[in-house]
C-alpha cells in the first residue's frame, strides 16, 4: 500500500521535459548491416515495452505521439527503420508508440487509406497528440528533427540521399509528414481513393491549405533523411487517376477520408517493438 502511494507520489511530481531534450546528437552517420534481425534490434532496445511503446523515466513528455507507419513485403526496410527509430525517439525523450499498418493480400496498394487506419485504430488505444505518418524506406539522419506537432501540419523531409537532400518539388508533402490529431481531422485525413502509387500526398496538401493551414518544414541540414533503395513495388504500380482525383478534391474531402473509411480489421498485435495492425481492403463488407 504505501509503497504504491510513494511511486504515484513520484510519477505526479515529474516536472515537464525542456522543450529541446539535451541527449540531442545532431547529425549520424547511418549503418545499416546486411544480416540485422528484428531480435537483435529488441536486444539493443531494452526501454521499448509491448506494442513499441516508450516514456521518458525522468521528466514528462511534452506529446503523445504516434508513428503510422504502412506497410507490405518490406519486412528489411522495417528491421532498418525499427533500429534507428527506436533510439531516434528516445533522444527525444518523447512518449510515443510505434503502429506498423499492413495490407492483406496482394491487390493495389493503398497508403493513404492504411494511414487513416492507423489514426484511427491507434486513438482507440491512447488519445495520441501527435501523428507522423511516415514511409518504411526513409530514416532520418539528424535527431534535431523533431517528431512533434506544431500549431501548423510539418513536412519533415526537406532532402534525401536520393535526391542530393534537395525537396522533390516546392510544393512535396510525402515520406514523412507530423500533423496534430486535431489538424488530421479537420481535413477528415487522407482520400481512400488512391490505388497505387502517387497523389495521395498531394490530396493531403491540398486539403490542408483548403483549411488555411500552412506547412513548416525543417531546415535543410535538419531535415535530412536516407533512403533505403528498393524498386517499385508489385501492386504498387502508378496509379494513372491521380490528376483527376486531386481535381475532385475540394468537392469530395468532406465524404472521402476519416468519416468513410471502411475496413476490415484482421488482427491488432502488441508486438515487442511496435503494434501490428493488420487489415483487409477487398472483403471489407
Ligand atoms: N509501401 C509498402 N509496400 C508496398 C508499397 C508501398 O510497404 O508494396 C509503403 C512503404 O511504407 C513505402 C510507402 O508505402 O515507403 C511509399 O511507397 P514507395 O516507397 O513505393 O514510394 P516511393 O515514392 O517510390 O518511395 C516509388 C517507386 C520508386 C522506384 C524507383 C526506381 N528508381
Amino acid at each position: 500500500e504505501t509503497l504504491t502511494y510513494g511511486a504515484n507520489m513520484k510519477k505526479a511530481e515529474l516536472g515537464n521535459c525542456p522543450s529541446v531534450s539535451p541527449n540531442l546528437r545532431g547529425q549520424s552517420k547511418l549503418i545499416f548491416k546486411p544480416d540485422l534481425t528484428l531480435e537483435e534490434v529488441q536486444t539493443e532496445n531494452p526501454k521499448v515495452s509491448s506494442g513499441g511503446r516508450y516514456h521518458p523515466e525522468k521528466c514528462k513528455a511534452l506529446q503523445r505521439v504516434a508513428i503510422l507507419i504502412p506497410h507490405r513485403n518490406r519486412e528489411k526496410h522495417l528491421i532498418y527503420l525499427l533500429e534507428h527509430l527506436h533510439p531516434f525517439l528516445q533522444r527525444q525523450q518523447l512518449d510515443y508508440g510505434i503502429y506498423i499498418i499492413h495490407q492483406t493480400g496482394s491487390k493495389k496498394f493503398n497508403r493513404a487509406k492504411l494511414l487513416n487506419v492507423g489514426y484511427l485504430e491507434a486513438l482507440k488505444e491512447v488519445n495520441w497528440d501527435c501523428f507522423i505518418f511516415h514511409d518504411v524506406d526513409l530514416v532520418p539522419e539528424n535527431d534535431f528533427n523533431l517528431y512533434m506537432c506544431g500549431d501548423q501540419p510539418k513536412h519533415l523531409v526537406v532532402g534525401r540521399n536520393s535526391t542530393g537532400y534537395r525537396l522533390r518539388y516546392s510544393k512535396y508533402f510525402g515520406g514523412v509528414t507530423a500533423l496534430s490529431r486535431e489538424q488530421f481531422f479537420k481535413v477528415n485525413g487522407f482520400s481512400n481513393s488512391y490505388w497505387g502509387w502517387g497523389g495521395e500526398d498531394d490530396d493531403l496538401r491540398l486539403r490542408v491549405e483548403l483549411h488555411k493551414m500552412k506547412i513548416s518544414r525543417p531546415s535543410s541540414d535538419v531535415g535530412k533523411y536516407t533512403m533505403i533503395f528498393h524498386t517499385r513495388d508489385k501492386g504498387n504500380e502508378v496509379n494513372m487517376d491521380r490528376m483527376k482525383l486531386l481535381h475532385q478534391m475540394s468537392r469530395v474531402w468532406k465524404t472521402d477520408g476519416l468519416s468513410s473509411c471502411s475496413y476490415k480489421l484482421i488482427s491488432v498485435e502488441h508486438n515487442p517493438l511496435y503494434t501490428n495492425i493488420t487489415v483487409d481492403f477487398w472483403t471489407e463488407l
